[in-house]
């Protein structure tokens, strides 16, 4: 009996590092996550994020997936099958912000990245769109240092939108789903990657717009002809700071 008790204690123990690995991978993507999006924004002045969320997968939902794909339910095993124990969704404004992110993750030397799926240049059969990111990201604990599997996904607002309704329609839902509402919800997910394209027209207009207008600043302060009076360094500085806010 004691025995027995002690070897619950140290499987529980066991289960909690474990967890606490992935937790501390979440805490190390996203402290990265908020140094790109704070640089992106004071360097371009606007924010590609409009919100972050992250989760750990819960025990239940891990035993469930290995006991769909038949695998054996060992640490060792849940480690390298489970590649979303740690997952982290990042909704961006718009469809090139999408491609930002994942090439600014891509650039960060610590991290390695896996697999990356693109089901935004190709959609999913059910219409479902997203960046699917898998990677490892280094966590320095007492004794080792551990590289931990996270899954990022990266999609825009019009696509979270869908997918977060889709998931609470029926996402998983085992049995058969009437055609008639697939091809609905199809139906929908075209109508949300259109608002995305209509979206990225009008941004790319705009900052048309305000590259022009810097343009013309710079021509109405006649740099060439010597008339300004600004002494040249303080000048300088006021067209380098227009400059990042176009
Ligand atoms: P949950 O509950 O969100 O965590 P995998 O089984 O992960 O090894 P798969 O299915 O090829 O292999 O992975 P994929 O395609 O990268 O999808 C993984 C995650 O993407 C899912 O996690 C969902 O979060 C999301 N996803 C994928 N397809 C759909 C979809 O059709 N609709 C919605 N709403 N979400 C989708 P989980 O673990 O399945 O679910």
């Amino acid at each position: 009996m004691e025995i027995e008790r002690s070897q619950i204690k140290q499987i529980r123990n066991d289960i909690k590092r474990f967890m606490m690995t992935y937790q501390f991978g979440l805490d190390e993507m996203n402290t990265k996550l908020t140094i790109l999006s704070e640089e992106f924004q004071y360097v371009h002045d606007y924010n590609p994020i409009e919100h972050i969320k992250s989760r750990l997968k819960s025990p239940e939902s891990i035993l469930k997936k290995m006991y769909r794909k038949k695998l054996p339910i060992t640490m060792n095993s849940i480690q390298e099958s489970i590649r979303d124990i740690a997952g982290i969704r990042i909704v961006c404004s718009f469809l090139s912000d999408t491609y930002k992110i994942l090439d600014m993750i891509e650039k960060q030397e610590d991290i390695t990245i896996v697999e990356v799926k693109d089901y935004i240049k190709n959609p999913k059969p059910n219409g479902y769109q997203s960046l699917h990111v898998i990677l490892t990201i280094p966590v320095f604990l007492s004794d080792r240092v551990e590289n931990v599997y996270v899954e990022v996904q990266i999609r825009t607002v019009a696509m979270d939108f869908w997918a977060s309704l889709e998931h609470k329609i029926y996402y998983k839902y085992d049995k058969l789903i009437p055609e008639e509402f697939s091809m609905q919800l199809k139906d929908a997910a075209t109508v949300a990657s259109d608002l995305d394209r209509r979206m990225e027209k009008l941004h790319n207009e705009v900052n048309k717009i305000k590259e022009d207008n810097f343009q013309e600043d710079l021509t109405r302060l006649d740099l060439g002809s010597g008339n300004f009076p600004l002494p040249e360094p303080l000048l300088n500085l006021l067209l380098e700071d227009k400059k990042q806010n176009v």
